[in-house]
């Protein structure tokens, strides 16, 4: 099984101008782009692609734990050693024969090492608790007339944490995903 993500926004651009050639009322345009791209590599490779949205929801987190090594931040959201919390998974490849790619380590889990951990005192409402996410509080936060600064900026958790900040995704990524989020 061979993981496929970003780490940054870099594919933005490219499922930008993909979208533009769209129509507007496309429900899931990301996840579709991505199956459109992973298939055609599936194809090409003799694969099987699976989506991070496919229903039952897949262990993507789980198989990333294996595959490189990753923890769990406080925020639920892995962290990665160099990405932090800017990575995300758009699909993998199964496939039904050894690829000779080994799974890596990444060593180190920041959060060990992080005593500040802004990302536990940031979030307007407190969603983020040693007793997981309180999806409801943020839902109900970002539906008020209070959540606008969230909508269009991202996460403020997420935003306060301090490690792979240079591949942060820029403020028209964060807001879309969390249109979808907010959804
Ligand atoms: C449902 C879902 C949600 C739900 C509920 C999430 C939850 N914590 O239960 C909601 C809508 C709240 C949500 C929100 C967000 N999500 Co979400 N979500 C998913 C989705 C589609 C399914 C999760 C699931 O149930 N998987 C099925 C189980 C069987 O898989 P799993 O790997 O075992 O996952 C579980 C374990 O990792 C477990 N877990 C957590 N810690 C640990 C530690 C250990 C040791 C173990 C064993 C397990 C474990 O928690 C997961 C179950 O919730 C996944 C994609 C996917 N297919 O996994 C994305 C995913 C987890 N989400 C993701 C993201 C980025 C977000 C948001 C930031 C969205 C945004 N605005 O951009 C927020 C973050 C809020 C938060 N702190 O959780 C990313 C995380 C990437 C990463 N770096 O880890 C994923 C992987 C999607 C992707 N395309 O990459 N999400």
């Amino acid at each position: 099984m061979l993981l496929i993500g970003q780490g940054g926004a870099a594919p933005w651009p490219h499922f930008r101008k993909w979208r533009e050639r769209q129509p507007a009322n496309l429900a899931n345009p990301l996840d579709t782009w991505s199956a459109e791209v992973i298939g055609a590599v599936a194809r090409k490779f003799g694969a099987k692609a699976v989506s991070p949205s496919d229903r039952p929801f897949l262990p993507f987190q789980q198989w990333a734990m294996r595959a490189e090594g990753l923890k769990p931040s406080p925020l639920g959201i892995l962290m990665h050693p160099e990405y932090g919390l800017w990575h995300a998974y758009r699909g993998a490849l199964l496939f039904d024969r050894p690829i000779g790619i080994e799974p890596r380590n990444a060593g180190i889990h920041p959060c060990d090492n992080c005593a500040s951990k802004p990302c536990l005192s940031t979030c307007p409402v407190g969603a983020f608790t040693t007793g997981g996410f309180a999806f409801e509080a943020c839902m109900e936060h970002l539906r008020s007339s209070q959540g606008g600064v969230c909508l269009a900026g991202g996460c403020l958790a997420r935003n306060a944490c301090p490690i792979g900040t240079r591949y942060c995704y820029p403020a028209e990524v964060q807001a879309f995903h969390m249109a979808k989020f907010v959804r």
